[in-house]
């Protein structure tokens, strides 16, 4: 599509400036939790989260953005447009973290949507729509279960009611951390999105895979996002002697959590399963005693897939052998569901103008699926979304080894602004 001229230069302008990228990484890297060890731990509904966000809706105002915090804790600042009846564009992405987890994850879609406001405003770029830059909160299922709970209260797939009941290992939960810094878990009903005030969303993010690495590229436009069936297991086995207890007189929970990872795991290799990945990433064993058999256990599993069938199936397979294996064991099985979320093919039409924004400025994108999840899987409920990827170096993340070279931040961030005029030239 001919964007005409003043758009063309409009997108030639705007080049994202390598080391103020680095400075907001930076900077949001050295918010983690005290004593946490190593990496960045930020987790969902704290006030180390919160933190983050103010740093975000500082800069932003600064650079004129209306500013504000919806009732879900999701920060979300505006540009207007030179038609103020017009639909927003908006980008952004998440500030929490996993425990122990990266620098980049999230947080490059957030330093990029910095970025891009700062471009637009430093180079006075004309767009007919609103940009919206925003920073959904809770986007990590690893402290509650329930992933990208921000982006979900937006779209409508959580409400009030969803809060109170999943909490976390400490059981706290969603309602309980909400309130202590300052939410009002009653009232995100107020944070729900109008679809008559969107046209498109964009999020940019760490491909947390090794496509892009292993392909020699060095952007990648996604075309599915995974979804994700995610349960909890508990054990109840017989504590008892480790020494005085005969073999075949136990119900050693430990040995049947063991049985279970197993099983996880040859459940996704089946060919059937193709493409579907299972993983328990988390086991508590009680009471914890070398001399004792373990009495009690307890499992956190997390299926991903693309094909909602097999994603489920396979999870039904795994609490189904599971059983089984308790059974014989003499120990007893509770299946808890954590999150359902279904994997989401993105619309073609903003992943064709995002690879042509990618073409425009000579990159040769990758098209592919993400394994991971993400707000923008939310997002596309209420409006039509894309997401654009840059490597991971050796596809590691959720760890502090996470890392993306700094060039390839600033030209994801470079190719989002130029995305953002894009679409608002062909909106
Ligand atoms: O867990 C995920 O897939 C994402 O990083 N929240
Ligand atoms: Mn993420
Ligand atoms: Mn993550």
């Amino acid at each position: 599509m001919n964007l005409g001229g003043a758009a063309t230069a409009a997108i030639g302008a705007l080049t994202a400036d390598r080391e103020r990228l680095r400075a907001l990484l930076d900077g949001f890297a050295e918010l983690t939790e005290p004593d946490s060890g190593p990496g960045v731990t930020r987790l969902a509904y704290t006030p180390l989260e919160r933190r983050a966000h103010a740093v975000f809706a500082a800069e932003l105002a600064d650079l004129g953005a209306a500013v504000r915090t919806d009732a879900a804790g999701n920060t979300i600042a505006e540009l207007p447009g030179t038609d103020p009846a017009a639909p927003a564009i908006g980008t952004g992405s998440h500030l929490d973290s996993v425990p122990n987890g990266g620098r980049f994850d999230g947080i490059v879609g957030v330093v990029a949507a910095m970025e891009t406001a700062r471009l637009v405003v430093r180079h006075d770029a004309a767009h007919r729509h609103p940009l919206r830059f925003v920073v959904f909160a809770a986007e990590e299922g690893a402290r509650f279960g329930q992933a990208c709970t921000g982006s979900r209260i937006v779209a409508g797939l959580t409400s009030s009611d969803d809060l109170p009941g999943k909490r976390d290992a400490d059981g706290v939960s969603f309602a309980d951390a909400m309130a202590a810094i300052g939410l009002d878990p009653a009232r995100v009903g107020e944070a729900r999105w109008d679809p008559a005030g969107w046209a498109a969303f964009v999020e940019l993010h760490i491909e947390q895979g090794s496509v892009l690495e292993s392909t020699g590229r060095r952007v990648g436009v996604v075309d599915a996002i995974s979804g994700s069936t995610r349960l909890r297991i508990d054990l109840a086995g017989r504590a008892s002697h480790s020494g005085g207890t005969p073999m075949h007189l136990r119900a050693d929970a430990a040995a049947a959590a063991a049985e279970i990872v197993l099983l996880a795991e040859s459940v996704a290799l089946r060919a059937a399963a193709w493409g579907t990945r299972a993983t328990v990433g988390r086991i508590d064993v009680a009471p914890g005693s070398m001399t004792t058999i373990a009495g009690s256990a307890a499992l956190w599993v997390d299926v991903r897939g693309l094909d909602i069938d097999r994603q489920q199936r396979a999870a039904a397979e795994i609490v189904e052998g599971a059983e089984a294996a308790c059974a014989r064991r003499g120990v007893r099985l509770t299946a808890t569901p954590l999150a359902e979320t279904p994997p989401v093919p993105l619309p073609a039409a903003v992943r064709d103008t995002l690879v042509a924004g990618c073409r425009d400025l000579g990159l040769d994108p990758a098209v592919l699926p993400s394994g991971a999840s993400h707000d923008a899987q939310q997002v596309n409920e209420v409006t039509p979304t894309g997401m654009i990827f840059i490597p991971s170096r050796d596809g590691i993340s959720h760890d502090p080894a996470e890392h993306t070279d700094l060039d390839d931040v600033a030209l994801g961030t470079t190719v989002l602004a130029a995305s953002l005029l894009r679409l608002d030239a062909e909106l």
